[in-house]
Parts: structure tokens; C-alpha cells; sequence
């Protein structure tokens, strides 16, 4: 043999075994499938489907063949191969669609066998889902948008039978608050579909912007469309235009624009559901159409918060109802949805209560207070939008003063307003702030962009249920299911909006899909992991905050130790740490239990995974201080709804962060914060810090001033410090530690008094919070 052929032998035999060696069966293991949301049952079987470039979908119509595309696209991205949809099943290596009547609506079983892929299922719903299922068995890469080199498309033989818990599963998407593009809206509703979700609640309407173009009224867009451009402020901190300032910031969807993503979403199982508020919510059309609101008064679209929201549409005169009917008029000929949301919260009605037109309505219908003029205000739409077949979602607000016969109640504030709306026989959708809205922070707030408040991380999003355990089983059949909301006063991009959606959207997903029982927060955070790398691949900027390490201290109570804990979201986390200026590498010392504290200590920790450090790494300096664990009394205690840690709360070393509701804040609502620590012995001291927290909109304000007193028998006390501070005005959140020093001295009792504005600027009564009072 010449050396050439020798050399082609070689390289024969070569191709020979490498190829042998990616036909050596892959053995998967329940460990290998990571599907979200878990499907409802599922067993492994021996063996596996290998997809090749000459496997081939089989599908009978368009609506088939458009969902095989979802995959076929992929491998054509990942691989460069056509795969052939055809009509008829070939002998082998095929992916079918088989109709079975009797299943649910958006149920299907799937069946892999080592020669082909079955999906069953009554209709589109399920073969979609069939395929996202199919989608997610397939390894992460097939999300590439890229060619792969080494692309192994191999599942293993499973057979699974599915169907959703929940009918209703949704998400919120606020466009008004800021205007985000068709482009992501599509993208969207392919993401829902990736998780089986199936509604996508567009917020079109608010008081900074209308996003929905309305034929009849051409100013809604003209000029309700638009505000002036004060994205630069924090959203509490613009200033509200005048009528005749021209706005720059925002826009609009045509109605062929949101026609062509109805029909979009309708191909990925999703409904359109448009929400156009009313009454209240309604600046941006009052600006366009100042006719609409009780006194005419003509109004710029306000660039930011507006709180309360006193400027709604009238109740009294027709006109109002004339413009509202038009305009939904329109809307029902573009979203084909079975309901529309009228909004309904959050209406201030206080113009209501001195126009002639609204008092004039409550006359004549009998109506004995605004609450119940709102409630005619619904009812009377409900008329109309049940006469075109359609029905009537609004927030729970809707309950108060009646609620209008047939409506569907969206319960946000809590779960209560669902329960009592189900008790009357009203069927709900929960979507409660406390594990529904995906504008709070998912993570410690230091760490993370602005939020608009609360707390709401992963594994919370997972305890969520939708069905109240109080309620009778005739009550929780009114349950439709659940949503998310994203609200977007402080989201102003896709990348941030895809921060607050993902991974939460996850969690919620398996909460409203898959069945009760199966659901473990451990056996979920293992399959996340399958997802981030899918989201990696897709583009998607979802957040790693449950990679966070997170501290808490605990003080003895009667060895008065310190020690801190790390925590992390996952159980069982390999988190490991350095103290002091030591770097954080793998030889970083692993954490299995709480560390004792006794000084300033500088703690870095991180989330390992294989060894590696992943997400962001938590460093935090513990402030050790003489009041550590010490006890401290109150002239009065602290409100019920701001307790901090409790007894300890300002002498643990935790400090609060620019999150009033992250449970290091002690507050008082109106009243001075007078607070003695006992030092427990003669000790000698020359600083006193109190740390405190502004956030104007809510009412929080920094004490006027802070006056220290010390006393060695804890009865007589003299002043050694005050200091005074201007009341401001602040737009912003601030975190601020107030100090006061002073020459060396030994005592034992010291008292500190932090006097309140008492009173807020326009009325009501201040807050002040507390986080920590430091003795040194
Ligand atoms: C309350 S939830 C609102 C929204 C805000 C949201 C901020 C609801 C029906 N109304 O207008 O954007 O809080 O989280």
C-alpha cells in the first residue's frame, strides 16, 4: 500500500469508529430530563430517538406544520439541515401529530420510541405543547442560534401524559408605563409558549401613556401617546407637564400591528387580553380629551408617578360612556380574546363627590356613595361588553360597592379580594403582590436594579398557589388561575424587562401548570439550571439573583454571641467564604455552619457550582459596635408592620437597605422614636450613630433630629449630642447614618431620640425608620 492509501485507510477507519461512537446509545437517566413546567407524569424508558438530517415531521395542516416549524427552524439554525414535513408517516425516524378527540382542550400525551416521536392531542394546544416539550428533552445548544459543530440531537425513549392544572396562565405586560416594541411583545409570546403559558395581558392604557391606536379619537394617540421626556428622573421625581407642553417619550400600536400579534399568539396558543382602565388610570386620555374628566380642566400626560389619582373620566356625564363603548367598540374588532379588562382600580373619587354630573347620576340611580357610583360605572359597561359576547375582567377593586353580575375579578391586592369575589359565585385570577409581581426585587436590593419595591424572590414565585386552602371546593372551581404582572414605572428596556420576567416566569409557569403534588423547590432549582443555559442561548437576559448569598445574624439571647449565617435560595447550597481581604478562590473555606462574630468582619462568599464561584459574589462588612446585642427599650415600640428582627432589631449588626419592606426596618408612623440601650456595664463610649432611611413617596422621611442622652444609673440622663436636620424634599430613595460624637466617657445607659416630621406635607402622618443603633 502507497502511503496515500494508507493514509485514506486510516482515515476511513477513523471515520468509521467516530461515527460507531455517536451511534453508542446515550443512557439517560431521570436526571438528564429538565422540562419546565414538569410535566404531569412521565416515565423513562430504555433506549433513545436519535434526530438526523433526514428525520422528518409529519403534519396534515398549515396549523401543524407551522408549529413543527418551531423545531424545524432550530435544527435548520443549529445544523444547516431542511428537515421535510410530509403527510404521510415514512417507515422510521419521524416526529407525527395524531388527533385524539378525547383528550382536554390543551392536554397530549407523547410517546418516544427509538424510531419516532408520537405527539397526541385534540388539537393545536396540545401538539404545541407536545413540541415545546420535545424542545426542552433536546439539549440546551438546540436553542443556539448558531451552527454547532458536534450537535447531538439525541431524547430518550419517554412516555408522557400532560395537561395543565390551571386553565388560566398568564402574564402582564404594562406598555403604557413605558412603551416597549412589537418585536419584543412576539418574542414574548414565544417565551410564554416555551413555558406553556397562555395569556399575555396587555396594559395599554394608563395616566403616561395610551398605546393603542382607536380610529374615532385619533388625539388618544396624537397627543395621550406622548409625555414629555423625563426618563433621566426617578419616576416619583418628574415634574407633571402642562396641557400645552409637547410630549416626546413613547408610542403607539397600530391596530394592523396588534392584529398581526393576535394572529401570531393565536399559532402559540396565547390570548391577547387588552386592558383599557377606566376609570381611573386615565391621564394620558384626559389629556387628549380633557371632556372626559368631571370639570374639563385641560391636563398634560404625566411623565411619571401620579399619586393619588384624582384627574379619572366622569361618572355622571354620557359622553363618557359614549367614548368608552366607541372605543371598545374597536378594540373587541382587534382582540378576538373571550374577555377585556376594564381595569378599575385604584380610582380617587374625589371629584366625583363635588360634580354636578356625577351627583346628578347618584340622584337618579339611587347610588348612596362614589364607591357605589364606581359600581355603576363597571356594571354599566359590563352591559355592553356582555352584549357583544365578551366578558368583563377588572381588578378587585370592582368588588367594592357591588360588583357588576357577570365580571371575572383579578385579585391583586392579596388573594382576599379572589376569595370573596369566588365566594359570591365570580370566577377570579390571582395575582397576588406577594408572589405575582414581578416588578419588586428578586434579590438583596443592593445588588439589584431599582425595583419598585417588595420582595418577591424565586422560591417565593414557586410557593404560589392559586387556590386559597380555605376555600370550599365550589369556591376554588371559580379559580381560572394565576398571572404575573409586570409593572413598568421603573423597567425601561427589553433587557430589564427580561431581568424581572425570567427566571420567575419559570417558577409561576410550574405552579399553574403542573399537578400540586409534584411540585419541589429542590428538584425544580436543579432543572432552572437546564433553563439558564437554554435562556443563555436564546439571549435572554433573565436574572441569576437566586445565585445570591444572602446573611442573617442571630444573637443569643442569653450568652448575648453573635453569629451569622449565609444563606443562599437553593437548599443544600455549596456556598463557600474568606474573612478579611482574603480572595475568594475554590480553597475558599465551604460554610456548614454559623460563624461567630466578635469584631468588624469582613465576610465574601459566593455560590459554587462544580467548584466554581457562579453569579454575583456577596461581601458585606459587619459592623461590630458596643450596642451589639444589647438590650433596648422603647418609650413606645415600633408599628406591627415594621418590626425588623424584633427584639434585637437595632443592635444586631443588620443593617436595612434602601427596601423599606426587606425586614431590617423598624418604624413609627407619626411619632418620635425614643429608644434606651442598656450597655449592661459601665462602658466607655464617644460616638453614636443611628441609621435611617428616606423614601418620600411612600411617607418615609429622616428624622428632624437626633438628640443622645447618657446616664450611668438609668435614671438621671444628660444630653451630650444633637443634631438637627431641615425637612427637603428628596425624590429619591437614601439610606443616611446620622452621628453624633463626643468626648470619652463611661457609661452605662444611653438614650437616643430621634424626633419625627410627624406630619406629611400634605396631610397624613409621617414614618420614620430605623435599621441599627451603633455605640462606640
Ligand atoms: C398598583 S396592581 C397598580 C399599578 C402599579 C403597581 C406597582 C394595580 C391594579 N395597580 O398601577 O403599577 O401597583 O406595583
Amino acid at each position: 500500500m502507497n502511503v496515500l492509501k494508507k493514509v485514506l485507510l486510516l482515515v476511513l477507519i477513523a471515520v468509521t469508529v467516530s461515527c460507531q461512537k455517536t451511534k453508542v446509545t446515550k443512557v439517560f437517566t431521570e436526571k438528564d430530563i429538565s422540562i419546565i413546567p414538569k410535566p404531569a407524569a412521565l416515565q423513562l424508558q430504555e433506549g433513545s430517538f436519535e434526530f438526523t438530517e433526514n428525520t422528518q415531521f409529519v403534519a396534515t395542516d398549515a396549523a401543524q406544520k407551522e408549529i413543527a416549524s418551531i423545531l424545524i427552524d432550530k435544527f435548520n439554525e443549529t445544523s444547516g439541515w431542511s428537515l421535510e414535513l410530509v403527510e404521510q408517516a415514512p417507515a422510521k425516524d419521524f416526529v407525527q401529530f395524531v388527533v385524539d378527540e378525547k383528550l382536554a382542550d390543551e392536554a397530549y400525551t407523547f410517546v418516544v420510541t427509538s424510531d419516532k416521536v408520537l405527539i397526541t392531542a385534540k388539537g393545536n394546544a396540545g401538539f404545541l405543547y407536545g413540541i415545546e416539550t420535545l424542545r426542552q428533552l433536546l439539549p440546551a445548544s438546540i436553542e443556539s442560534a448558531k451552527r454547532i459543530s458536534s450537535g447531538e440531537w439525541v431524547i430518550p425513549n419517554v412516555t408522557i401524559t400532560d395537561q395543565p392544572r390551571y386553565k388560566y396562565r398568564g402574564l402582564m405586560l404594562d406598555v403604557a408605563r413605558h412603551f416597549f416594541k412589537m418585536d419584543y411583545l412576539k418574542k414574548t409570546v414565544d417565551r410564554l409558549a416555551m413555558l406553556k403559558m397562555n395569556v399575555l395581558h396587555l396594559h395599554l392604557v394608563d395616566d403616561q401613556g395610551w398605546r393603542i391606536e382607536i380610529k374615532k379619537y385619533p388625539k388618544l394617540t396624537e397627543v395621550g401617546a406622548w409625555r414629555v421626556d423625563q426618563e433621566d428622573k426617578h419616576w416619583d421625581g418628574r415634574y407633571t407637564p402642562t396641557a400645552d407642553e409637547k410630549g416626546t417619550y413613547g408610542g403607539f400600536y397600530t391596530q394592523e400591528e396588534l392584529k398581526e400579534l393576535v394572529a401570531y399568539a393565536t399559532t402559540k396558543n396565547v390570548e391577547i387580553i387588552p386592558e383599557i382602565e377606566m376609570p381611573a388610570h386615565v391621564s394620558s386620555a384626559i389629556a387628549a380629551y380633557p371632556e372626559l374628566s368631571c370639570f374639563g380642566t385641560p391636563i398634560g400626560v404625566p411623565s411619571g408617578g401620579v399619586w393619588p389619582i384624582t384627574d379619572i373620566y366622569c361618572a355622571g356625564k354620557e359622553n363618557t360612556f359614549e367614548f368608552l363603548e366607541d372605543v371598545l367598540t374597536e378594540v373587541m374588532a382587534i382582540f378576538p380574546s373571550k374577555y377585556i379588562h376594564v381595569g378599575g382600580d385604584e380610582a380617587t373619587k374625589t371629584n366625583w363627590e363635588k360634580c354636578p354630573h356625577c351627583k346628578k347620576r347618584m340622584q337618579s340611580e339611587g347610588l348612596k356613595s362614589v364607591d357605589q357610583l364606581q359600581s355603576y360605572f363597571i356594571k354599566r359597561m359590563e352591559v355592553f361588553i356582555n352584549s357583544k359576547g365578551k366578558i368583563l375582567i377588572g381588578w378587585d377593586e370592582i368588588l367594592e360597592g357591588g360588583i357588576a353580575p357577570e365580571a371575572t375579578v383579578m385579585s391583586w391586592r392579596g388573594v382576599a379580594g379572589g376569595v370573596e369575589a369566588a365566594k359570591q359565585g365570580h370566577d377570579v385570577i390571582m395575582t397576588p403582590g406577594s408572589h405575582c409581581y414581578f416588578d419588586h426585587y428578586q434579590g438583596p436590593q443592593n445588588e439589584e436594579p431599582l425595583a419598585w419595591g417588595g420582595y418577591t424572590p424565586l422560591s417565593m414565585v414557586y410557593t404560589f398557589d392559586p387556590t386559597v386552602d380555605t376555600m370550599t371546593p365550589a369556591e376554588a372551581k371559580h379559580v381560572l388561575g394565576g398571572q404575573a404582572n409586570v409593572w413598568s414605572e421603573q423597567i425601561k428596556t427589553e433587557a430589564h424587562s427580561e431581568y424581572m420576567i425570567f427566571p420567575r416566569l419559570a417558577a409561576l409557569s410550574e405552579t399553574l401548570w403542573s399537578p400540586k403534588e409534584s411540585r419541589n423547590w429542590e428538584d425544580f432549582s436543579n432543572r432552572i439550571v437546564t433553563l439558564f443555559s437554554r435562556f443563555d442561548y436564546m439571549g435572554i437576559n433573565y436574572a441569576k439573583s437566586a445565585y445570591l448569598v444572602t446573611h442573617d445574624v442571630q444573637i443569643d439571647m442569653k450568652t448575648q454571641e453573635v453569629s451569622l449565617s449565609l444563606k443562599n435560595e437553593f437548599p443544600n447550597a455549596d456556598i463557600r467564604y474568606t474573612l478579611g481581604d482574603k480572595k475568594l478562590t475554590e480553597q475558599a473555606t465551604k460554610y456548614t455552619q454559623p460563624l461567630k462574630i466578635d469584631k468588624t468582619t469582613t465576610v465574601h462568599a459566593s455560590l459554587f457550582k462544580n467548584d466554581q464561584p457562579v453569579g454575583v459574589p456577596f461581601n458585606t462588612t459587619i459592623e461590630f459596635h458596643k450596642a451589639v446585642g444589647k438590650k433596648v427599650t422603647f418609650k413606645e415600640t415600633y408599628d406591627d408592620q415594621y418590626k425588623g428582627e424584633g427584639e434585637f432589631g437595632l443592635t444586631n449588626t443588620l443593617r436595612g437597605t434602601k427596601n423599606f419592606t426587606d425586614g431590617h426596618w423598624q418604624a413609627w408612623l407619626g411619632k418620635d422614636m425614643e429608644a434606651v440601650i442598656d450597655l449592661g456595664a459601665a462602658t466607655a463610649i464617644q460616638e453614636v450613630t443611628l441609621g435611617t432611611l428616606e423614601n418620600q413617596g411612600p411617607g418615609i422621611y429622616f428624622p428632624t433630629s437626633l438628640t443622645v442622652f447618657v446616664s450611668t444609673d438609668g435614671k438621671t440622663y444628660k444630653e451630650i449630642g444633637v443634631e438637627k436636620r431641615d425637612f427637603a424634599k428628596n425624590p429619591s430613595f437614601d439610606l443616611k447614618d446620622f452621628k453624633i460624637s463626643f468626648e470619652k466617657q463611661s457609661v452605662r445607659y444611653v438614650k437616643v431620640v430621634a424626633t419625627s416630621l410627624k406630619t406629611l406635607p400634605n396631610g397624613g402622618k409621617a414614618w420614620l425608620f430605623v435599621d441599627e443603633i451603633l455605640i462606640n
